[in-house]
């Protein structure tokens, strides 16, 4: 029995380190810092990219990560590091901190380094884990905000608007679109970005916000680039998606609501009114026509607006209102236009106030039927054998009243009348002879029918 109780009472004292341990038979960890989220701790085979501080017991340095400036990048648990290393990194966690104790026989032994570390040196380290990855690993994607409407999503060859905040594995942020003020604009899936975002953005919608964790292997690789993106790091892409399009799309047209008996719809040459509202499509408001005290006007057909906008209005009714989506091809291009962001995809809101038929291209006035036979003699109302401009214009103007033509369209008809007029008065005397009207539509022999 006594003898028992001294035995236990020896051990006892030894546990509680009243006696000298002796070496260290294995390496000593000290998780002094886990962090409250561990996505992965470091297994065997994995690549680890950490800083690292080495000291003596006496806390004299003899190697640290820190004063080369960079961190050390391999792989772990098979044997290329110090089996104290290997065994001590196992299991930890990115942005994890440990004390390592790793006694001689689990270091450099006997030996130790010439010059560096003496022989039966205990080594004491203490590390930050920065990176975890394996050459298995695939691409990592986490849905963080869908929009409840995705009509489409993101295709090989389309081109992409997004924004993005780019941050290592430990939360070092590496790069932001958001700190340019400019979203990052890209075609994907063909080679322009690394092989993961090509990848990571397949099958994004418009406003999705995704998570891409990218392994180095499908970044920048053992190498790295710049000084902000080190060798072997895994990348952590944050990306919002403002808009995107492929180069072949067509403007879309959502009709929003269409008058009932709608017989005339709009055709090129039509002069038209229209209200609209632009904006982006993740909702920035651009332009409006509710801004101005009347609706916008335009000749349709006369590049006075985007294509996109001009073929989205034709074949509307008065009153009818649609939704157009226009690809930047369409509308300002890839430079963009003063308050339009290059290559941005634009989303109208049109509805049509009124309609004028147009006249064709080149024309200001055209006939309904026939001209009258004798024109030079209709015009000139007081028979003086001459045409000045207010003659010109009451003829032109009972015309139109009694429905036998019609003037091109346009806010200023006055103006429309003046240039018809100057057109025919060839010497620029103020009045037009039959001579004058005469050569004129010798020269325009092909239009004669239809203008004066
Ligand atoms: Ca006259
Ligand atoms: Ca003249």
């Amino acid at each position: 029995m006594a003898a028992g109780s001294a035995a236990l009472l020896l051990s006892l004292l030894g546990a509680l380190g009243l006696s000298d341990p002796g070496p260290l038979e294995d390496v000593v960890i000290e998780r002094y810092y886990i962090p409250k989220v561990c996505l992965r701790e470091a297994q065997m085979g994995d690549f680890i990219r950490y800083h690292y501080n080495g000291t003596f017991k006496d806390g004299k340095k003899f190697d640290s990560s820190y004063d080369r400036g960079a961190t050390v990048a391999g792989v772990v648990g098979v044997g290329r590091l110090i089996t104290g290393m290997d065994r001590g990194l196992q299991g930890m966690c990115v942005n994890e901190r440990r004390h390592l104790i790793v006694p001689p026989h689990l270091g450099y032994g006997s030996i130790g380094v010439a010059g560096l570390i003496p022989p039966d040196a205990t080594l004491y380290f203490d590390v930050v884990m920065l990176d975890i990855w394996n050459k298995d690993d695939k691409l990592q994607i986490t849905t963080l905000a869908k929009p409840e409407h995705c009509n489409r999503t993101v295709e090989n060859s389309d081109f992409v608007r997004y924004h993005y905040n780019g941050t290592l594995l430990d939360g070092t942020p590496f790069d932001s679109s958001y700190s340019k003020d400019s979203t990052y604009d890209t075609y994907v899936g063909t080679g322009w970005l690394i092989k993961g975002m090509d990848q990571g953005l397949q099958g994004v919608c418009i406003g999705e916000r995704r998570r891409v964790v990218v392994p180095p292997h499908l970044a920048y690789g053992e190498n790295g680039v710049g000084n902000k993106i080190p060798g072997s790091a895994v990348l952590i892409f944050d990306v919002h998606i403002i808009d995107f399009h492929n180069p072949d799309d067509p403007v879309e047209i959502e009709t929003v609501h269409r008058p009932e008996g709608c017989n005339v719809t709009t055709r090129d040459r039509d002069f038209i009114r229209y209200h609209y509202n632009c904006s982006l499509l993740d909702g920035t408001r651009l332009f409006s026509s509710h801004d101005y005290e009347k609706p916008q006007e335009v000749t349709l057909g006369a590049n006075k607006v985007i294509e996109g906008l001009n073929s989205g209005l034709l074949g509307m009714c008065v009153g009818e209102r649609r939704v157009l989506i226009v690809p930047p091809h369409l509308g300002h291009g890839e430079s963009g236009a003063r308050g339009v962001p290059g290559s941005a995809v634009l989303r109208f809101e049109v509805e049509l106030i009124s309609l004028e038929e147009g006249v064709p291209e080149g024309y200001l006035f055209i006939w309904h039927g026939d001209p009258p036979e004798n024109l030079f003699e209709q015009m000139d109302l007081n028979k003086d054998g001459q045409i000045p401009a207010d003659e010109f214009s009451t003829f032109i103007k009972t015309q139109v009243a009694e429905g036998k033509g019609r003037l091109m369209p346009s806010s200023d008809p006055e103006k429309v009348i003046a240039d018809m007029f100057g057109n025919q008065d060839r010497n620029q005397d103020g009045r037009i002879t039959a001579e004058e009207l005469k050569l004129k539509s010798d020269e325009d022999r092909e239009k004669v029918h239809e203008e004066l």
